[in-house]
């Protein structure tokens, strides 16, 4: 990994894709076929783009059944008890609806609702992590979501992996589908006749997918669009340059275009964490991924300082931070733009991929300066409740009145004067 010293600004290399001239219109295509042509439109395309011929979308019962068969069962239970981890922690994220009330008998209130329905995408091929179908569904399913719908796209034989199935009927998806890429998109948003829409889309996917949801984007509700994965380690001379190493590299295999950065002002640490990154990198079997992205991502800047290391996290706002310093819950009051904090040499980022309990879904591309994880509000809506009483009003009708006439709406002052009218 190249060592580069942090001069006034830094400015760290990311992968933005937002598609190209062609890959729009084929996704825009596709969104009006299936829109048009429902089930047959997504039944083409799945027979076009992932090679299946189905008869039928849904995942039939028996399947899910099978797929128990093919499954460990210590897998299953180490799957549920991930499960149980997330589920506590965003059981604490629930915020009740409220009311307040005055001596004059005004009532004001925000009721919390759940969404009726949400789709959940899964990547297919590698990227079909079971770990995100829980990280996606439990906030859903938390905040009281109704009816979880999980689309997905088969292989040849069309069938979908094992674990997939497995952790979204552990989770309480209600009903999963055969289909993938921008026709997928298109029928969880506009529904097909066997596909009722949803009110909103979340989960990861290609740029097809990531184009596509940005298409529906106002029919229905959407999550963030997710970058690649992005680890930054901050660091002191206390810190194992071979745990750094392993960390960054746990990112970078995820993509080609994942992006691993150390920033210490330890240059005995930058210089063995460059060593064991490359050391490490060796024996792993996504190598080829993790190292492309470790040379054209990879990064580690040495610092004057603890107090400027700080400076350039903030800057880079990384998706996963992790703090290896000898104090690091010292720094959390400093830390203001990242998406999950992981404190001290123990909390190694998979801890949260896989099992804490926080969500894994996080802001990314420097979106951590103004978003948060995936969570229980994403999948719930507030409204607004206002009841005032005789008294309230006769108060404060000619208050209301005199700012509607300023506006120029006299039926906005004769509704509120309605009430009180001399006959
Ligand atoms: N680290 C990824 C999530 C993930 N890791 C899924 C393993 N499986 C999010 O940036
Ligand atoms: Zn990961």
């Amino acid at each position: 990994m190249k060592i580069v010293p942090v001069t006034e600004t830094i400015s760290i290399k990311r992968s933005i894709d937002s598609g190209t001239e062609e890959q729009r219109a084929a996704v825009q295509s596709i969104l009006s076929d299936v829109r048009k042509n429902g089930d047959a439109a997504v039944l083409t395309y799945t027979k076009k783009f992932d090679g299946a011929d189905l008869d039928q979308l849904r995942v039939k019962e028996d399947e899910i059944a099978e797929a128990y068969e093919n499954m460990d069962g210590e897998i299953i239970s180490i799957i549920r008890e991930a499960i149980q981890n997330i589920r506590s922690f965003h059981e604490k994220q629930v915020r009740n609806s409220w009311m307040m009330t005055d001596e004059s008998g005004t009532i004001l209130g925000q009721k919390m609702t759940p969404l009726d329905s949400a789709g959940v995408y899964v990547p297919g091929g590698t990227a079909a992590y079971p770990s995100s179908v829980l990280m996606n569904v439990i906030p859903a399913k938390t905040a009281g979501v109704k009816r979880i719908v999980m689309a997905t796209p088969p292989n040849e034989n069309g069938k979908i992996p094992s674990a997939v199935l497995v952790a979204a009927n552990e989770a309480g998806v209600s009903e999963i589908y055969k289909t993938g890429g921008a026709q997928a998109i298109a029928a969880l948003a506009y529904g097909t006749e066997s596909i009722r829409p949803v009110d909103k889309i979340v989960g990861p996917g290609n740029i097809y997918v990531a184009l596509a949801k940005r298409e529906v984007f106002g029919d229905v509700d959407i999550d963030m669009i997710a970058g690649p994965s992005e680890i930054a380690v901050l660091a002191d001379a206390t810190a194992k340059a071979n745990e750094v190493a392993a960390d960054l590299l746990s990112q970078a295999e995820h993509d080609m275009r994942a992006c691993s950065v150390l920033v210490t002002e330890s240059r005995e640490l930058a210089e063995e964490t460059s060593k064991e990154v490359q050391k490490q990198l060796e024996s792993l079997p996504r190598k080829e991924i993790a190292q492309k992205a470790i040379d054209d991502y990879g990064v580690i800047y040495l610092t004057q300082s603890l107090q400027e290391s700080i400076e350039v996290i903030n800057s880079i706002a990384p998706e996963h931070l992790e703090i290896m310093t000898e104090e690091p819950m010292e720094l959390l009051g400093q830390i203001r733009n990242a998406g999950a904090i992981f404190l001290g040499r123990y909390s190694s980022e998979p801890v949260g991929d896989y099992f804490a309990g926080p969500n894994h879904v996080l802001p990314t591309n420097g979106t951590a300066r103004f978003s948060s994880p995936l969570n229980v509000d994403d999948f719930m809506k507030k409204s607004s409740i206002i009841s005032y009483s005789r008294k309230a009003l006769e108060e404060n009708a000619e208050k209301i009145a005199a700012f509607a006439r300023l506006e120029g709406l006299e039926a906005h002052a004769r509704a509120v004067e309605e009430r009180f009218k001399k006959e």
